[in-house]
């Protein structure tokens, strides 16, 4: 594998992430002023793998995603506003706020139903697999789901299934249990697995299965290409496990910011690195990571790293006030939708 970017690439790749990054900074402060009740899941340290996978695909693709989606949503270009209403709940939302966080999707897009239902969208991607390999058009079907995941019976089944049919389904494993606390130290959930290597479950099945480090771009797409390409010329699925260290603010029950807001100085200068999380900092952040890379090309590439997080942060303040502009769904709406 090259790991290395070419430079625009690179370039774009910086800027959905930084979107996806403010994205998640918002929604995290604006549950904390309480315009959204309930459980939400933040993709803050996965940044990385969501951009760089979702970049290999094109338009006739479909995708199946899991609670932790916001990131997998905003990389494949759905607008912010509208994904941020469905977060709030608001009629304005991109399914008319019904969905909400857990389920965040948008279907013309090619997202099939987002499932909050551990291990769901894995079966969900085989269908739309099977529904790309009956069109013949080179299209694919990309699963993105957790560690967690693989514990469901229906993650073996679908794998099986993918790989008897030989079905064109890429399917990415965001392993983000590095150092989480898990349930055991009062923590999010996370994977219980007799299987020490996850890759062992695909490749026990045929699958070709790859391990990378899910915080550098280049490597998730250098990855993530090799196994849309195979799907894509009728070699069946492929399987890529991408680790990350679980963001701090993850580790709890409910998010909570503790990195504060990303300062980009941190990559584009040489000040301090705080004390705490310096770990973070300096190894984990993916937004971070990038950006240093980038950011080794000079002043102008740090100004240019600057001005894009200027666009990307008004990009945001736009989304906040039409989130926050948009209505509750009306109540005679209830039962639309509703099919029994
Ligand atoms: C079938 C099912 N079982 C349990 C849960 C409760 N639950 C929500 S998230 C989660 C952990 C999921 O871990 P992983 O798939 O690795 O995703 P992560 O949150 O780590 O990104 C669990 C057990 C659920 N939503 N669905
Ligand atoms: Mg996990």
């Amino acid at each position: 594998m090259s790991h290395a970017l070419p430079e625009s690439l690179a370039w774009s790749l910086l800027e959905t992430m930084l979107l996806m990054r403010r994205f998640e900074e918002a929604v995290v402060r604006l549950a904390q002023e309480g315009h959204f009740k309930g459980h939400y899941h933040l993709y803050i340290g996965e940044e990385a793998t969501g951009a760089a996978a979702i970049a290999t695909l094109g338009e006739r693709d479909h995708l199946a995603t899991t609670h932790r989606n916001h990131g997998h949503v905003i990389a494949r270009g759905a607008d912010p506003g509208r994904a941020l209403a469905e977060i709030l709940g608001r009629a304005n939302g991109l399914l008319g706020g019904r969905g909400g966080t857990l389920h965040l999707s948008d279907p013309a897009l090619g997202f099939l139903a987002t499932s909050a239902i551990v291990g769901g969208c894995i079966s969900l991607s085989v269908g739309g697999g099977y529904a790309c390999k009956q069109r013949g058009d080179g299209s694919l079907t990309m699963a993105l789901f957790g560690d967690g995941a693989l514990e469901e019976g229906v993650a073996f089944e679908a794998l099986n299934i993918a790989a008897l049919w030989k079905l064109p389904v890429v399917f990415l494993c965001e392993n983000n249990s590095v150092n989480a606390w898990g349930s055991a130290k009062g923590g999010f959930p996370t994977l219980n697995h007799a299987a020490k290597d996850l890759c062992s479950i695909p490749q026990s099945v045929g699958i070709p299965a790859v391990r990378v480090d899910g915080a550098d771009a280049a490597a998730v797409h250098d990855a993530v290409s090799e196994a849309a390409a195979r799907c894509r010329t009728g070699g069946g699925p492929g399987f890529v496990e991408a680790i990350t260290e679980r963001w701090p603010g993850s580790n709890p029950l409910w998010p909570d910011p503790v990195t504060g807001v990303t300062d980009l100085r941190m990559a584009t200068t040489d000040m301090a690195l705080p004390q705490e999380h310096h770990n973070w900092f300096r190894h984990h952040d993916p937004v971070l990571r990038l950006a240093r890379l980038l950011a080794a090309g000079g002043k102008d590439s740090a100004d240019r790293i600057h001005a894009i997080d200027a666009q990307q942060q008004r990009r945001m303040a736009k989304a906040i006030d039409f989130a926050l502009a948009g209505a509750m769904p009306a109540a005679e709406a209830a039962l639309d939708h509703v099919f029994a």
